[in-house]
């Protein structure tokens, strides 16, 4: 069986490379809307070899679509996805527009598949630290239980969109030629305050809550509680931008319910697990970087060591592809996910 698939936001970082992964995944589509904002609208895309005129996005784009996938930013989800329910699309969104709704499931195939199941129109796309994250500490948690996670995050540039990496990449420019560099964009477009990225780590990613943590750590912590069904999950996030232009890094502290596990024994239990590639040995300097992970689907795992006070604490190095696990390739596994399990056409 074949479907009719609508891409939104299909001119952005994350649209790109969900139109990679489909052409990659062989995926099986009988026809292809791709659609974005005024702005990008009347640009041609080539896909499979066929060029195709990208859309403005209306609520009408969505006639006769079984299957929408959104990645526009938080407004445009929140006015067009039950727009593409009503015209009866199945949408899975990349915004944090749904993702804490109670009725949206919120998924990482790896993880939860089966929340799929209570799908009522939209399913949303974890945040991409958290994917990487949650992929990570899904295979201990099922054998020896968890109780505490600590994240400090490494996060690369892309994650804020194309126009965060030109920004970059201009003030890198100018510094090395010894001109002045200027920001406009990061750490957060809208806020009063800019912040150079080139040469810099800027420990703010998205707004400010009210709790002093930012909105991509409060992020992290409310969405790896609900995607492992564990409320009760200590985590606490500090997320970093830094000067990569794709690939987030992450040191994870985390406490086991169950003591006295070998290292030997959980990267045992990574190994063995579905979407991760361990790399994991110091004697030969083995260990995930940046360079090596982006582009591939994998969540890769490194630097698996015991705390040194805490018989059930160990820590890890977790890096992946920001726009791919953690975006395009978590959206179009989860569309496979609901082909599989008979779920596109409820
Ligand atoms: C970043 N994690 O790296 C963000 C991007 O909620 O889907 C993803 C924002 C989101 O800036």
């Amino acid at each position: 069986q074949h479907f009719d698939v609508a891409v939104v936001g299909a001119t952005g970082a994350v649209g790109q490379q969900m139109l990679k992964t489909l052409e990659q995944r062989d995926f099986p589509i009988k026809s292809l809307k791709l659609l974005s904002s005024k702005r990008s609208a009347g640009k041609q895309i080539t896909f499979k070899g066929q060029s195709y005129t990208v859309e403005e996005a209306t609520p009408e784009s969505f006639q006769g679509v079984q299957l929408a996938l959104f990645s526009a930013g938080g407004s445009v989800s929140k006015a067009l996805v039950p727009e593409a329910i009503k015209h009866g699309a199945v949408c899975v969104d990349n915004t944090s527009a749904f993702r804490m709704d109670a009725d949206v499931p919120l998924v990482v195939p790896e993880v939860n598949e089966s929340d799929l199941r209570n799908h009522q129109g939209v399913i949303a796309n974890p945040n991409c630290s958290t994917i990487q994250m949650v992929v990570a500490l899904e295979p201990i948690r099922k054998k020896l239980g968890l109780k505490k996670v600590i994240v400090s995050t490494y996060q690369a540039v892309s994650g804020a969109g194309l126009e965060a990496v030109e920004e970059m990449e201009k003030q890198t420019r100018a510094i090395l030629d010894g001109k002045e560099a200027t920001a406009e964009v990061l750490p957060v477009a809208k806020e009063k305050r800019h912040y150079q990225i080139a040469f810099n780590a800027i420990p703010q990613i998205d707004v400010f809550q009210d709790n002093g943590y930012t909105f991509e750590e409060m992020k992290m912590i409310n969405e790896t509680k609900k995607i492992m069904h564990m409320p009760e999950l200590e985590v606490a996030a500090t997320c970093v931008r830094l000067p990569i232009e794709t690939g987030h890094s992450e040191s994870i502290y985390f406490e086991t319910e169950q003591s006295g596990a070998s290292v030997k024994e959980i990267q045992a239990l990574l190994s063995e697990a579905p979407g991760i590639t361990l790399q994991d040995n110091p004697a030969k300097q083995l260990y995930p970087l940046v360079t090596n992970a982006v582009g591939k689907n994998d969540v890769f795992v490194g630097r698996v060591r015991r705390d040194l006070d805490r018989d059930n604490g160990y820590h890890a190095w977790v890096v992946s592809d920001n726009l791919l696990k953690g975006a395009a390739w978590n959206s179009v596994q989860i569309a496979e996910s609901l082909i599989k399990l008979n779920l596109l056409n409820k």
